[in-house]
């Protein structure tokens, strides 16, 4: 069983995090997640306050293991959602597309465990010195909404800027991916793409299907012209907002294209006019599996990794 601070300060088996994947990541996934040994998370994205406390309660009656709710700060009800997750008394709240220093005290008074995702180090050391007990370091190599470094540079200096434990994301999804994130500095990694082809992520079977055949070059990164930089599969959807960007369209009128495509792809499967989020390492999910045996694939994958680096790595210090 591999220990580290990450698992310590958390309380799970495994020192694996899922991504709060907004419109994918609800109640179903978190607690599979959790009870499998990981942390599990609500993806509040696409919520307002009542709805996110549905799903917290809904997970409360799935698992007695501890789960988080991830934030999306430019999500109009992030600040009702934060009172809920409150009310609530979540164990941990992870938040991303923003900077969340004007919750961190109230969370903090809550006994809540703060975890921003942060694309900086910068940023890395501003959450801190507010109050963060861990950061999520992601790498441009995952999906949705994302920075501009990559994972590899990026661990090493956030791992280098902070004393708290440091969770990898972006391009992990198997045990090499997390002895390599350990190896960079960090205590733990945060997997998205790799749980969203897990049985109980319920979206589309299409979204599905379009992971399980992606390869390594099929993502791209659309919305850089708007400000808002955003991962996800290669389709015709993908094609057009590229072009449209090359033509130099307004940043309002490529928002008014994107919005809803999220929802298209989840629920419809829709390749014209959806919008399918995945990371880099979609061409490394093969299998619709358990969230369970994800986790315990990984984590097995990585113990052996550890125990036997340098025989199978053909590496020895002469
Ligand atoms: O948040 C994510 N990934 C997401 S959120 C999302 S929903 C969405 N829909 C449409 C447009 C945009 C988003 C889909 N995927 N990951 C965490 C993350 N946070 N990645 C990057 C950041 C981030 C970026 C800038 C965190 C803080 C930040 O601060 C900049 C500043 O100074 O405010």
């Amino acid at each position: 069983m591999i220990q580290t601070k990450l698992t310590q300060l958390l309380g799970i088996r495994y020192p694996i995090i899922q991504g709060g994947m907004a419109w994918m990541a609800d109640a179903s996934l978190a607690a599979a997640v959790s009870n499998g040994g990981g942390l599990g998370l609500i993806g509040t994205g696409s919520m307002d306050g009542e709805r996110a406390r549905e799903e917290i309660r809904r997970a409360r009656t799935l698992t007695d293991q501890p789960f988080g709710v991830n934030i999306m700060l430019m999500n109009p009800h992030a600040g009702e959602i934060a009172n809920v997750c409150i009310e609530e008394q979540v164990a941990v709240v992870t938040t991303g597309a923003g900077t969340p220093g004007k919750y961190i005290p109230a969370f903090k008074e809550a006994g809540i465990i703060v975890i921003p995702v942060v694309p900086t180090a910068n940023l890395a050391r501003r959450v801190v010195s507010q109050g963060a007990d861990a950061v999520v370091a992601e790498g441009c190599e995952a999906g949705g909404h994302i920075g501009e470094a990559a994972t590899m540079a990026l661990i090493p200096q956030i791992a280098d800027a902070v004393d708290v434990p440091v969770i990898a994301a972006g391009g992990i999804a198997d045990g090499r991916g997390l002895v390599a994130a350990l190896a960079l500095g960090a205590s733990g990694v945060q997997m998205g793409t790799a749980f969203i082809c897990a049985e109980e992520t319920d979206i589309h079977p299409a979204y599905k299907q379009l992971v399980l055949d992606a390869s390594d070059g099929d993502t791209v990164v659309t919305g850089r012209s708007s400000g808002h930089p955003v991962r996800c599969l290669k389709n015709r959807f993908t094609r057009k907002l590229l072009t449209m960007e090359k033509c130099d369209a307004s940043p309002e009128e490529f928002e008014n294209m994107t919005l809803g495509s999220y929802g298209k792809a989840l629920r419809d499967g829709n390749m014209d006019e959806g919008t399918f989020m995945a990371g880099q390492c979609a061409g490394m999910v093969k299998e619709i599996l358990p969230a369970a045996v994800i986790l315990e694939c990984v984590a097995a994958q990585a113990e052996d990794l550890l125990e036997n680096f340098r025989t199978k790595r053909g590496i020895s210090i002469v």
